[in-house]
C-alpha cells in the first residue's frame, strides 16, 4: 500500500513541532480510543522524550468502554496517565486538566527554586489528522477560541490561549502522520476517518472492518442488522446486509460498493454500538494476524 503524505510537508510539520516543543511544558498525545495502536505515531515518544506527557483517548463515546479501560491500564503500567475523553461533549476534560496540573507540579517547583517569576504552564496537543485536535482545542478554549481567529491585526496561528490562571494552550496542534507499514493499519485508519476512503478500496476497507467486528463483536452484527453472524462468514455477511438494506443493482444483484459505504458509515457514526478495533492484547500477537 502506498499513501502519499507529501514527505516535504511532513518534514516541515515535524520541524515545526520540534521548534514549538522548546517552550512547551506538557504535551497531550491525542489518540483515537478505537484504534490506539494505529493512531499512534511511533516517532512521538522520541520527539517528546524530554517533556511531561499525557495520553488522551479521544472519541471515547464511540469506543468500547471495557477496551478503553484496558488501554488506560496498559498505559498506567508504563507510568503514563491515559484519560478517555470526548472532545465534542467535554466528557473527561476536567480529568485531563487535573492531570495537566499534576504533571506541572515539578515544573512550577523548578521555576520557584530558580527564583524565576512564575509563568503559566504551556500545553500542546499532538496527534494524527482527524483524531480530534481542533475539537479538543475548541472545547478547552471555550469562548476564548474566537481570539485565535482571523481578526485583523491578530497573527494567525502560533498563539497562546489562556485556559485559566495556571495554564496556556498552544492554539496550533502538532500534526504527526500515522505510520502505515501494514495494510491493516491503513484499513483501520480509514475506518476511523483518519485517511481518505479514496486512497484505499472501499470494499476492501468494509470487508476487513466486518471481519474485525465479526470476530470481536458478533452481537453488534445481530443487533444492528438482524443477521445471526454464526450462520455466515464475513463475505456472506456483506451480501446479507446488502439484501436487508436494499443495496441492490439491476436484476437484484448486490451492490457491494453501496453495502461497503453503508457499513463504514454506520461504524463511523457509532450506529453499531460502541466498538474498538484494537485492544492491548493485539500488541502481543501483532496486528498482522488479523489479516488472515
Ligand atoms: N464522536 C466523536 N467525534 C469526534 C470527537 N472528537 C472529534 N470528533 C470528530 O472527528 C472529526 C475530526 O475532528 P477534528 O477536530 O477536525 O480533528 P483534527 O484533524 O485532529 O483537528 C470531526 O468530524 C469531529 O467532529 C469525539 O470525541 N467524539
Ligand atoms: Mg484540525
Amino acid at each position: 500500500m502506498s499513501i502519499n503524505w507529501y514527505p516535504g510537508h511532513m518534514k516541515k510539520t515535524k520541524e515545526l513541532i520540534v521548534a514549538n516543543l522548546k517552550v512547551v511544558d506538557v504535551v497531550v498525545e491525542l489518540l483515537d480510543a478505537r484504534i490506539p495502536i494505529s493512531s499512534k505515531n511511533p516517532q512521538f515518544d522520541t520527539l517528546v522524550s524530554e517533556k511531561r506527557r499525557i495520553v488522551a483517548l479521544n472519541k471515547y463515546d464511540l469506543s468500547d468502554p471495557v477496551k478503553t479501560r484496558k488501554w488506560v491500564n496498559y498505559y498506567a503500567e508504563q507510568g503514563i496517565k491515559a484519560i478517555p475523553i470526548n472532545s465534542l461533549s467535554g466528557q473527561g476534560i476536567p480529568e485531563l486538566m487535573a492531570e495537566v496540573r499534576l504533571e506541572s507540579v515539578d515544573v512550577i517547583e523548578k521555576m520557584k527554586r530558580q527564583g524565576r517569576m512564575l509563568r503559566p504552564i504551556r500545553l500542546m496537543i499532538i496527534g494524527i489528522p482527524n483524531v480530534g485536535k481542533s475539537s479538543l482545542i475548541n472545547k478547552l478554549a471555550g469562548k476564548n477560541a474566537a481570539k485565535a481567529g482571523n481578526k485583523p491585526g491578530v497573527t494567525r496561528g502560533k498563539q497562546w490561549i489562556r485556559l485559566n490562571k495556571e495554564v496556556e494552550l498552544f492554539d496550533t496542534p502538532g500534526i504527526l502522520w500515522p505510520k502505515i507499514e501494514e495494510d491493516i493499519t491503513g484499513i483501520k485508519l480509514a475506518c476511523s476517518g483518519a485517511i481518505k476512503d479514496e486512497i484505499l478500496n472501499i470494499e476492501d476497507i468494509a470487508f476487513h472492518l466486518m471481519k474485525i467486528i465479526y470476530k470481536k463483536y458478533p452481537d453488534a452484527i445481530a443487533t444492528r442488522f438482524g443477521i445471526d453472524p454464526s450462520e455466515s462468514d464475513p463475505v456472506e455477511l456483506m451480501g446479507l446486509i446488502g439484501r436487508r438494506r436494499g443495496c441492490l443493482l439491476k436484476g437484484n444483484m448486490i451492490d457491494y460498493e453501496k453495502v461497503a459505504r453503508l457499513v463504514i458509515d454506520e461504524f463511523r457514526k457509532g450506529m453499531m454500538g460502541p466498538i474498538s478495533l484494537e485492544d492491548p492484547e493485539d500488541l502481543l500477537v501483532g496486528h498482522e494476524n488479523e489479516q488472515e
